[in-house]
């Protein structure tokens, strides 16, 4: 007989700050993002914390009754894992695991955790392996005991085992290994990227889960894995679409998140230079996310972190079908909220906001995918006539036809 595979979920519990910065309702929309997080990694979310306080407290995070409090419920509870929504420090990681006898896990290692399930390829797998090591070196007296790897789990899924003496060293050498290991792929993947010739290279960037290997699927009819999970996608897609009769190379890739943690940044490079080297960006939005705004802003900071926010782009706000307007009160004084525009009212203010093309898109219900098509059809033109300026007649005397 089959054996019957229980997914058997973590216990974890959530803690995060509520600051002058971080209002409360943004924490609490952090707050749900980090729960999202621990789903896909493999965690059920059974308490939240939250504290109110100007900076986190450098001992603990949060304060030490707080922290009391936290670890009384996790005895009841009988919950070994606790997640913060923050990159902790080293000795605030280790102050805070000797308070509590839990598992600790900061933000960048849950991240870090989820790269490590979902990479396929062995070039994703070294990539995260280095960030992975990277997190762990100065962190080490910490998490690379037998003992604490025994635990097992969540954050725990590390590169191999070795003893704590000589981890250090061990690990460092392993950090140079990958590196020119990655140094070489890197190389190969420049020479790749030269010989696709000189076709115009479009790429899909966003958030993650926001629909673009859903809208990859759509524009060059292919089959890239798409899930209601966050980081579904790990490595770059690189696709020919034709829409008219223009050709241009179309990536998919890694979706950005509120603090990317700087370890996968640096190591995924080859990945993010296929952004760094797209003539066109698609920058994916989902409308329907009370915080779409959040997300915008903060996939421009890593686009402006690696040099590419000044390229054409199209802002394809995606998922209209999920999208919910609430309607306003007539005489309610107090000021609109995000959730009171309709759609019509979304699109005016972003095409008065911004000097990008902006479409209004559902990647999954197909709707105004011919718009978009048209869009991108007029903006690669633009770059071909810059590329092959003798070759411009080619397109004269072409009219865009529907499919
Ligand atoms: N309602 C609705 N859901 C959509 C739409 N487009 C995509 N989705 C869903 O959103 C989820 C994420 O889609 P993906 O295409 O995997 O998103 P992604 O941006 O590639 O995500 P990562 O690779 O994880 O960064 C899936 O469950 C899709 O089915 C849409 O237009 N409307
Ligand atoms: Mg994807």
């Amino acid at each position: 007989m089959l054996e019957k595979k229980e997914a058997t979920y973590e216990k974890v519990i959530l803690v995060g700050l509520i600051t002058q910065e971080q209002p409360e309702e943004k924490t609490k929309e952090y707050m749900d993002e980090l729960e999202f997080l621990a789903y896909t990694a493999g965690a059920e979310t059974i308490g939240r914390f939250t504290q109110k306080t100007d900076k986190p407290d450098p001992k603990y995070f949060v304060g030490s009754g707080k922290l009391s409090e936290i670890k009384e419920f996790a005895l009841k509870n009988n919950i070994d894992t606790i997640i913060f929504d923050d990159e902790l420090t080293p000795s605030q990681l280790k102050n805070i695991e000797k308070f509590t006898d839990k598992k600790i896990i900061d933000r960048t290692n849950l991240i870090l955790d989820i790269f490590a399930q979902r990479a396929q390829t062995s070039y994703a797998r070294t990539q995260v392996e280095l960030a992975q090591y990277e997190y762990l070196l100065p962190r080490l007296t910490r998490m690379w005991t037998h003992l604490e790897r025994q635990r097992g789990g969540i954050g725990m899924r590390g590169p191999g085992e070795t003893e704590i003496e000589t981890d250090r060293r061990i690990i460092r050498d392993r950090i140079t290994l990958l590196k020119k290991k990655l140094e070489k792929i890197d190389k190969q993947m420049a020479t790749q990227r030269k010989n696709r010739g000189q076709l115009v290279r479009v790429a899909l960037v966003g958030y993650t889960n926001v629909g673009k290997s859903t809208l990859m699927n759509v524009l060059s009819k292919s089959d890239v894995f798409a899930e209601d999970k966050l980081f579904a996608t790990l490595d770059t897609t690189v696709r020919k679409v034709v829409v008219g009769n223009l050709p241009f190379l179309l990536t998919d890739t890694v979706g950005f998140i509120r603090k990317l943690p700087t370890q996968l940044i640096e190591s995924f490079k080859s990945t993010l230079d296929e952004v760094r080297e797209a003539d066109l960006i698609v920058h994916v939005v989902d409308i329907s996310h009370p915080s779409f705004e959040d997300h915008i802003a903060s996939v421009n900071e890593t686009l402006k972190d690696i040099g590419s926010l000044d390229k054409p782009t199209i802002i394809a706000f995606n998922k209209i079908d999920q999208f919910k307007h609430i309607e306003k009160e007539e005489d309610d004084l107090t000021e609109k909220l995000q959730e009171n525009y309709s759609l019509e009212e979304l699109q005016k203010m972003w095409v008065a906001r911004t000097e990008d093309e902006t479409i209004f898109i559902s990647a999954q219900k197909g709707t105004n995918i011919d718009e978009l098509k048209r869009l991108l059809y007029e903006e690669v033109k633009k770059i071909h006539e810059v590329r092959f300026p003798y070759n411009n007649f080619l397109f004269d005397y072409y009219e865009f036809q529907e499919e």
